[in-house]
């Protein structure tokens, strides 16, 4: 039972790190995620405002915030902020992406393997324009989730652009 001494619900975070889940958001929008350990997530963009766009090793905070339901949450190198709501049972998932105006207007500039461009994006990000925020809410289905083990380089490893045709399309 949580207390306002000890707001903290138990975490058990097993049903969550590890895995690899491909989701597409109601907008169109196609995205992978491999939650690699408890506070770090590499991921690929397939399709949509920054399509392309891949990362490595961001760190994230994520919590258990229920039994079967997760969050995740963490502000990239380039400004943008981004908390996700993970229901692996229900193979559903809400996104909230908070991008800075300058990606925006111009999303291109992100999409890249960011981890070869850090400092590029961290001007692009103190030069702005930052505001006005431009705010995408929106659920998704998860079309694919599968166990594949923590702190596995390999998972994601290449351009979204060099994966065979269709690949993100594989459901389970
Ligand atoms: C997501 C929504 C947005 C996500 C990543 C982002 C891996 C990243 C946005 C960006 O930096 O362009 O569900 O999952």
């Amino acid at each position: 039972m949580t207390t306002v001494e000890n707001p903290v619900p138990a975490q058990d975070l097993s049903g969550i790190v590890g895995h690899r889940f491909i989701y597409t958001y109601a907008n169109g929008w196609q995205y992978e995620m491999y939650v690699k350990n408890d506070h770090t997530i590499d991921y690929r963009i397939h399709s949509g405002h920054v399509g392309g766009r891949w990362v490595k090793g961001q760190q994230v905070d994520l919590v258990q915030l229920d039994e079967g339901s997760y969050k995740v949450s963490w502000n990239e190198p380039t400004g943008t902020s981004v908390t996700v709501n993970v229901i692996p049972g229900k193979r559903l998932l809400h996104g909230v992406i908070f991008f800075p105006d300058w990606i925006r207007n111009h999303g291109e500039r992100t999409v890249l393997f960011q981890n070869d461009h850090l400092d590029k994006m961290r001007t692009y990000r103190d030069q702005g324009p930052t505001y006005p925020i431009y705010i995408v809410p929106e659920f998704a289905k998860i079309t694919l989730f599968e166990y594949v083990g923590t702190d596995d380089d390999t998972v994601i490893s290449v351009a979204p652009g060099d994966l065979p045709e269709g690949w993100s399309n594989r459901t389970n």
